[in-house]
């Protein structure tokens, strides 16, 4: 057994967890925020049989979207030397980063 875990974006979310659902794989979200942007984010987990990883990895790519983000400005030294330039930056976000974890033992109690 695995257990998939994947960091989407909120507005991906309840596409997600509705495809998921829909196609009949278990999953428990819960909020969760980036490290870099600061910005909001939802960790899907789903524990899954190993047979069955890839369907919902496809499950995850077709419910999810690459979207670009504005980050924070940047404090940088100006290149005068004269003082500090605040610099805006654009990243790519997403559509799922996800880990797939072996699962020792599931119980059910
Ligand atoms: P954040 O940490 O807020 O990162 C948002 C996006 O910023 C990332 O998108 C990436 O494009 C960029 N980014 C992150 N760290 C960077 C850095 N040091 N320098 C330049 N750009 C950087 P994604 O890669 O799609 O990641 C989306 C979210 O997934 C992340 O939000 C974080 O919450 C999670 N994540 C990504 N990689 C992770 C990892 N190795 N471990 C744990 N969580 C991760």
């Amino acid at each position: 057994m695995k257990l998939v875990v994947a960091i989407v974006q909120p507005d991906d979310a309840n596409r997600c967890s509705d495809a998921l659902t829909a196609a009949g794989f278990l999953c428990t979200r819960f909020e969760s925020s980036g490290g870099f942007l600061d910005g909001k984010n939802v960790t899907l987990v789903i524990g899954v049989d190993d047979p069955l990883v890839d369907s919902v990895l496809d499950v995850l790519r077709k419910s999810s979207r690459e979207r670009t983000q504005s980050a924070a400005p940047v404090a940088t030294p100006d290149p005068s030397g004269q003082g500090v330039a605040a610099m805006r930056m654009d990243v790519e976000v997403g559509g799922a980063t996800v880990f797939v974890v072996d699962v020792d033992r599931f119980e059910r109690l």
